[in-house]
């Protein structure tokens, strides 16, 4: 079976048109399946689905008013703003979850951007979890060029910088930075030498139109990123997104197997909403070519299956967990 291509233009460069990623979306469901489990199988080893685990560092009061997000101190919610963790508090949770089976562990801040006088604590994180024998990831807002550098020198292997929706319906999301804003983070964080986690949330409203051209920018990244993220909307009471209609679970399954054909290589991450869906509805997205999950009870304010609950999905689907490349 050839797997689809971004077709070239004249000039020889290739890119994902919007309307061959709407192509795709518009495909029966199961050719869909089909052609993604397909391309998966011909990059990574079948059954295997990595667990990455998220510890909130900082929690709320955060200046950005990102519609969805519980953390936004614009929305009432309930999250009470914390300070940045201490350095022993983030290693009892990453042992935790080392022991648990993550392999990757995710710390996430919320701000718009670290603050200088947090960097040499950040460093310190960055090299005491890896020390640990994880991979590391940190999702801390924009980075200038002198933090990329600063992190990666640490050894940050990941930085997660979503670009969570489609550039036309971004600003009906958030008013207070820009998708180029985004754009800039991530080629910042290229140029410190960490790869890069980037993906989105699906059902904020978006057209199925949006949701290509989402997946789009994604993909004609260059290069596309390493590690994708689709969240599915935690609706959070206190949020402007609150009491949205839910998107239809198909239509995210499609979302997961549009990001794998056409981010082959990519690790595409089952995140954000995995309490509200069933079993056999993960069991899809794992056939879509979802190769990761968020594991541990706690997403960073919101809940996530239990451990025990995800031990005996693995055991009913036959999967396993993915071991590290370099283990
Ligand atoms: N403050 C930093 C930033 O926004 O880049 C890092 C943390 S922020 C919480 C990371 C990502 O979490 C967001 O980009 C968004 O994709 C996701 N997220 C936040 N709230 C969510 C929700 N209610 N449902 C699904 N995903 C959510
Ligand atoms: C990502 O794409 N999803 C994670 C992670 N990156 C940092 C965050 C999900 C947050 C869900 C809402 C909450 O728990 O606050
Ligand atoms: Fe702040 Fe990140 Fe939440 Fe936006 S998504 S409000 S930047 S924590």
């Amino acid at each position: 079976m050839n797997a689809p291509q971004p077709p070239s233009d004249l000039s020889g460069t290739s890119a994902w048109r919007v309307a061959d990623i709407e192509a795709l979306f518009a495909e029966p469901f199961l050719d869909l399946l089909y052609q993604a489990q397909g391309v998966h199988r011909q990059h990574f080893a079948g059954n295997e689905v990595q667990l990455s685990s998220l510890l909130s560092v900082k929690t709320g009061g955060c200046p950005e008013d990102c519609a969805y997000c519980p953390q936004s101190a614009h929305f009432d919610t309930g999250v009470a703003a914390g300070r940045l963790l201490l350095l022993e508090q983030v290693l009892e949770a990453a042992r935790a979850a080392r022991a648990a089976g993550a392999t990757r562990f995710c710390m996430g801040a919320a701000w718009r951007s670290p603050r200088a006088r947090d960097m040499e604590k950040l460093c310190e994180m960055v090299r005491a979890v890896g020390a640990l024998g994880l991979e590391t990831c940190m999702t801390l807002g924009m980075l200038n060029r002198a933090q990329a550098l600063a992190l990666g020198e640490a050894g940050l292997d990941y930085y997660n910088h979503n670009l969570d929706t489609a550039p036309e319906f971004y600003g009906e999301i958030i008013s207070t930075r820009t998708y180029q804003d985004r754009l800039d983070t991530l080629r910042e964080v290229r140029a410190g030498g960490i790869k890069v986690c980037c993906g989105g949330i699906v059902g904020l409203g978006e057209t199925r139109a949006q949701r290509a051209a989402f997946i789009a920018e994604l993909a004609n990244l260059e290069p596309y990123p390493e590690s994708v993220p689709i969240n599915q909307l935690v609706q959070v009471p206190g949020t402007p997104l609150a009491g949205i209609e839910a998107v239809d679970p198909f239509e995210f399954v499609r979302t997961i197997a549009v990001a794998r054909i056409t981010m082959p290589r990519a690790m595409v991450r089952l995140s954000a909403g995995r309490e509200a869906m069933d079993e056999a509805l993960q069991a899809l997205c794992f056939a879509a070519g979802a190769n990761s999950i968020f594991y541990g009870e706690r997403l960073l304010t919101t809940g996530n299956p239990q451990v025990e609950q995800d031990r005996a999905l693995f055991e009913r689907l036959g999967l396993r967990p993915q071991p590290l490349a370099s283990a």
